[in-house]
């Protein structure tokens, strides 16, 4: 048997000439990229044979984005190799963390919603469960932030260079996707035929990236489409004389997977959104059909043998396609396509942010995709047509799909699908209690919740190996194969000495952090303070500003008022959205509080505030397995789960949060006395939302507050103020950041009081860890699979 490590030896000695002794650091890595895809391909092989043999039931997973993170490291430790080429190469003076850090980390996502895409294929294919990934062959991902004397620049991230070689380009599958043009209706001996005529064609080529599970025999395949012009089908425009026409295509197909727009929890609107949208659909629609055409010679047990999970609402597009497929190429009638249809799709909604609900104005969608217009359209009448039937005529003004001339997508979902999930018990309440309640009355039982969980063998065995063999050894079970094991740990709550040894390896991976934040920063941070930590997308619902109102506090008490308090390290890490103004002043905020503590001999021994650039997944690793303190401070009834604070909580961090997503359950897995818990509820800010929030009285009754806000006043370094956040938070601010200063001020001063006593926070550390099993994403994916898709593993 040819070793794994031969291979590589090989594969170095035939592509470049050198044995491993002379080759590159980055020829290594070449090597192992290419020679773990080909692994994952064999097993791939296998497991696909299997799973054709059964013909069972397969889920496909459609979304616009997964945020895979790097996957080299990722594959290794799944396929067992890590060790075995880590000696391999340490004996020929490589060192694999080095190699590792060649590779691009694919940003093919925003946050929350992509990586637990990610995390949900991950723990799938390691329970052996059938699922393919789709999704688009972004040229260029989320971008790379620079922060440039305090304020975010966007550089284009070209990750292919490098990150192409996990890629298996499938020539063989390409579609074709068609926009534009006009639809003609005509009545033949089968009945009404419709054309598609004049309208520009976009080839669909796929990428496969192979994804691995931890110790399983699946391989499953994550599949990315790459938008490529159809030379042939311009080339005939060309011909007739439609020189322009051919010429605009191939601009068209060029720019679709040109980019990931980078806005997180906010609809853009725009008109290469919806071509997005529709091409990694209809080419994915197109290959399921196909395929399950070519097994079965019917579309009539599409339902059975096929689910089809939509993540949120941009891949709806599924909805109306998979009917034009059927209608318009299969001949099936209205009434049958419909009932195969409303068997086929489930929903997850990710938000009841407003301004990230999904809608088209009819205008911009409909000469863009004219035959997906219609048969929505037609979905619409006849939803409200029985509306009215029932009796609910009343509340089709929430319920409609096209209203005012908006295609509401999140409707669509709704009436089309036939299961809809919220991501934590809050927020699924929310959705029928609230959001969506009418539909909840004319669906009962449509919806229910999944809450989120995360890929825990990446979270804490891959990222923090060091906690990991210190568990494994203590515990003697396998936690990394079943996460709800590590609830064994909970027996040691009272143990000092594994106190001791947890809060040891906590120290270690600070220092970590602090040598990459001494690189990256220059600034000096000192171990043994508090790492308090909030990492996540920049949002005003997030309440970084709240976060930074407490140092601005601070700071204060300290300079002014001979306050001494604890030392503490506070950490961010976010990308704003490039057109998000007030995000970006937030930023800049945060850097120069940075910076004016750093030039303050005092208060610099107390309280240190780093700004990491470019938070990602890579970053995310290194960041959490340091941190005591997780922020999760969104104002309540406002973040639909959260999912960093699930990985801080495994990794030890105590939660310093308001009742909000699934804080709320961890609150309720690690109990009151475990969590920092502030705030108003979701029922006191809808309260205080009815009787109008007005922040200038907080701003009026409370002197705290308003020295807080007219010392901001007084800040204005290198030219810089921020009068304009102060106004905001006294006249507006929605997410009402004054109204919750108070409780979290004095929830950060008993932060502070229980760090003094390392025995008690070490004992509420270890709760957290122990407690962490139910956010595991196979608990989640298990849910997926047995609630809602009725598959099962791959035997
Ligand atoms: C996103 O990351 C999330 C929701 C969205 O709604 C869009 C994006 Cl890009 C359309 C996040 C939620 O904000 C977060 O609370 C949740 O944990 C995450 O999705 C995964 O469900």
């Amino acid at each position: 048997m040819v070793g794994f490590t031969d291979e590589i030896g090989r594969y170095l000695e035939t592509k470049f000439g050198n044995s491993i002794d002379e080759a590159s650091e980055r020829q290594v890595y070449q090597a192992l990229m290419v020679k773990t895809r080909d692994k994952l391909s064999e097993k791939r092989f296998d497991y696909n044979k299997k799973l054709k043999d059964s013909k069972q039931k397969q889920a496909f997973y459609m979304s616009m984005e997964f945020l895979v993170g790097r996957t080299l490291r990722n594959n290794l430790f799944n396929l067992g190799l890590e060790k075995e080429v880590k000696d391999y190469l340490e004996k020929n003076g490589f060192t694999l963390d080095k190699i590792y850090d060649i590779e691009p980390d694919p940003g093919l996502g925003n946050g929350g919603l992509g990586r637990l895409a990610s995390c949900y294929m991950d723990a799938l294919t390691s329970q052996d469960y059938p699922m393919t990934g789709f999704s688009i062959l972004y040229e260029f991902g989320i971008f790379k932030q620079v922060i440039h004397d305090g304020w975010q620049q966007e550089y284009p991230d070209n990750w292919l260079d490098l990150g192409s070689y996990g890629l298996a380009y499938r020539s063989d599958e390409e579609v074709e996707i068609k926009f534009y043009g006009s639809t003609r209706e005509e009545w033949t001996d089968k009945g009404l035929k419709i054309t598609h005529n004049d309208y520009t064609s976009v080839i669909a080529e796929p990428y496969d990236l192979l994804i691995s599970g931890y110790h399983s025999e699946a391989v499953n395949t994550l599949r990315l489409w790459r938008a490529k012009a159809n030379k042939g089908f311009n080339m005939k425009l060309f011909e007739k004389g439609e020189y322009a026409r051919s010429v605009e295509s191939d601009v068209i197909a060029e720019s679709i997977s040109k980019l990931l727009y980078p806005a997180d929890d906010n609809d853009t609107g725009k008109a290469l959104r919806i071509k997005q949208q529709y091409f990694f659909t209809s080419a994915s629609l197109q290959q399921i059909v196909r395929n399950h055409y070519a097994t079965y010679s019917t579309l009539d047990n599409l339902a059975e043998k096929v689910v089809i999970h939509i993540n949120d609402t941009h891949p709806a597009m599924c909805i109306p396609e998979l009917m034009r497929i059927l209608l318009d190429e299969y001949e099936y009638s209205w009434e049958d396509a419909w009932n195969i249809v409303t068997k086929t799709f489930a929903y997850t909604n990710h938000t009841i942010m407003a301004e990230a609900l999904e809608k088209w104005s009819v205008d911009l969608f409909k000469p863009i995709l004219p035959r997906i217009y219609s048969i929505i359209a037609e979905i619409n009448n006849r939803f409200c047509e029985w509306c009215k039937r029932i009796g609910a005529l009343s509340e089709l003004e929430t319920m409609s799909i096209i209203h005012n001339n908006m295609i509401k997508m999140a409707n669509l979902c709704i009436v089309s699908s036939y299961n809809v999930n919220g991501v934590s018990k809050l927020h699924s309440d929310i959705l029928v209690e609230d959001t969506f309640k009418s539909f909840n009355r004319i669906y009962p039982g449509k919806f229910n919740n999944v809450t989120n969980g995360i890929a825990h063998r990446r979270w804490i065995a891959q990222s923090n190996p060091e906690l990991t063999s210190y568990l494994n050894d203590l515990l003697k079970v396998d936690f990394v194969k079943d996460l709800s094991k590590i609830e064994k740990l909970y027996d040691y709550k009272d143990d000092r000495s594994v106190i001791e040894d947890l809060e040891k390896i906590k120290l270690l991976k600070k220092a970590q952090l602090s040598k990459y934040i001494k690189e990256s920063t220059g600034i000096n941070v000192d171990n043994e303070s508090i790492f308090d930590v909030q990492v996540k997308r920049l949002h005003e619902y997030k309440r970084q500003l709240l976060n930074a109102l407490h140092i601005v506090y601070l700071y204060r008490k300290i300079k002014f008022d001979g306050l001494r308090p604890v030392p503490r390290t506070f950490i961010f890490g976010a990308k704003a959205s490039s057109g998000y103004a007030m995000a970006k002043n937030i930023i800049k905020f945060i850097c120069t509080l940075s910076e004016m503590i750093e030039a303050d001999p005092v208060v610099r021994n107390y309280v240190k505030v780093v700004f990491l650039e470019d938070y990602r997944v890579t970053l995310a690793e290194k960041i959490i397995p340091a941190a005591n303190v997780s922020e999760q401070i969104s104002q309540a009834g406002k973040e639909a789960s959260g999912t960093g604070n699930m990985k801080l909580m495994l990794n030890g961090a105590l939660t310093l949060g308001t009742m909000d997503g699934a804080n709320v359950e961890i609150h309720e897995a690690v109990g009151d006395k475990n969590i920092f818990i502030f705030g108003l509820s979701t029922p006191e800010v809808n309260e205080l939302i009815k009787n109008g929030y007005r922040p200038i009285d907080y701003y009026r009754s409370s002197s705290e507050i308003r020295d807080t806000l007219e010392f901001i006043r007084t800040i204005n370094l290198n030219g810089s103020n921020f009068n304009n956040i102060v106004d905001y938070l006294i006249n507006s601010d929605p997410y009402m950041c004054l109204a919750d200063f108070h409780s979290y001020v004095e929830k950060q001063k008993e932060v502070e009081n229980t760090y003094l006593d390392k025995n008690k926070w070490g004992s509420m550390s270890l709760v957290n860890i122990a407690k962490a099993g139910i956010f595991s994403a196979d608990r989640s994916t298990e849910e997926y699979a047995k609630n809602i898709w009725n598959i099962d593993i791959v035997k």
